[in-house]
């Protein structure tokens, strides 16, 4: 499939980049109107630089993306989300415990009732990066939220996400920091330029069990609340044990696209069709309930075999992968 040539950066609102003449919704870009210098306003935008950085050694941090406003909704909210988990709520059945048997890994994160993922996911800043790292036809597939509770949070031995494959496609993790990730709380440690490895030498250092991350090219991504930390799912990635008395929180974001599906066969098309409706709602929440500190949206072409997405179509967040899987 080709990749569509003006999918654009308009003002918030949607189009389809078949149809022509198609309203777009424009939307006030700066809400706080008094403010003369838009251009200032303008939000950060991953550079070319760190694109290359990333392509280059599997993994990139970008310091201080997430503002204030949204920081402070987002603690509270992933917060009263591990209580409801560690209450043994409705949200845990869905949260997995990791090899010491402790609850980490909350998956399908939009589908527990909260104020903030999926307004985090139509941050423009992620719609811009993915749009120029990935291409304009990217859908998000996966979303969690993962934490090492104080004292006894969960290790994650080396690996690679999902299934290995052997080419080399944009396909990473979107890491959003909510607390501080320190060396001594388990924050993740990466083996640079490990997404370039073969299939069988990342093996061999999955294969000698629990993580050694004493190597001399393994770094720890320390990272503090709002930043975002970006992870090849090639790259070897890991992390220790929290012992320290300190929480560290983490969501992920995980995003596929129709052509890579056709070649890999993971799910059957609908279950893009389905995601694409639900990124069109993410978009939709942000930029009809935004945070005091937004001052632009992220505009979204919906690709042209894509259906765009109604907004009283109020269908079911949780789009299990499992529900979709691949048939012959
Ligand atoms: O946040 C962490 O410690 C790592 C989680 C991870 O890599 C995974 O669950 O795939
Ligand atoms: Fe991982």
């Amino acid at each position: 499939m080709p990749r569509q040539k003006h999918a654009g950066f308009l003002l918030g609102g949607f189009f389809n980049s078949n149809t022509k003449n198609v309203k777009v919704q424009a939307t006030d870009t700066y809400p706080q109107g008094k403010i003369k210098n838009k251009e200032k306003l303008k939000i950060r935008k991953i550079t070319d630089d760190e694109i290359q950085f990333f392509n280059d050694n599997g993994y990139l941090i970008l310091k201080g993306v997430i503002q204030p406003d949204e920081l402070t909704v987002i603690q509270r909210e992933s917060q009263r989300l591990i209580d409801e988990i560690l209450a043994g709520g409705p949200a845990d059945p869905w949260c997995n415990r990791g090899p010491e048997g402790i609850p980490y890994y909350l998956t399908y994160l939009h589908s527990h009732p909260n104020e903030f993922s999926l307004r985090l996911l139509g941050h423009p800043f992620i719609g811009d990066l993915l749009h120029r790292i990935v291409g304009p036809d990217f859908i998000p597939c996966y979303e969690s939220l993962v934490f090492k509770l104080p004292k006894h949070g969960s290790s994650v031995r080396w690996h690679r996400d999902g299934n290995a494959i052997r080419e080399n496609h944009p396909i990473f993790n979107i890491d959003i920091y909510i607390d501080d990730s320190t060396v001594d709380n388990g924050c993740v440690w990466v083996i640079p330029k490990s997404h370039l490895w073969g299939i069988e030498e990342a093996q061999e250092v999955i294969d000698r069990g629990e993580a050694n991350f004493e190597r001399e090219d393994a770094v720890p991504a320390e990272v503090e609340p709002g930043d975002i930390l970006l992870h090849h799912t090639k790259v070897l990635h890991g992390s220790k044990i929290n012992t320290s008395g300190t929480l560290r929180r983490v969501i992920y974001f995980d995003q596929r696209t129709p052509q890579w599906n056709e070649r890999y066969k993971w799910w059957q098309s609908e279950f893009l069709t389905q995601r694409c409706k639900l990124y069109q709602r993410a978009l939709h929440e942000r930029r009809t309930n935004p945070y005091p500190s937004d001052t632009e949206q992220f505009g979204y072409a919906v690709p042209s075999d894509m259906p765009i997405w109604d907004p009283v179509d109020d269908f079911d967040l949780r789009i299990q992968h499992r529900a979709y899987a691949y048939q012959e």
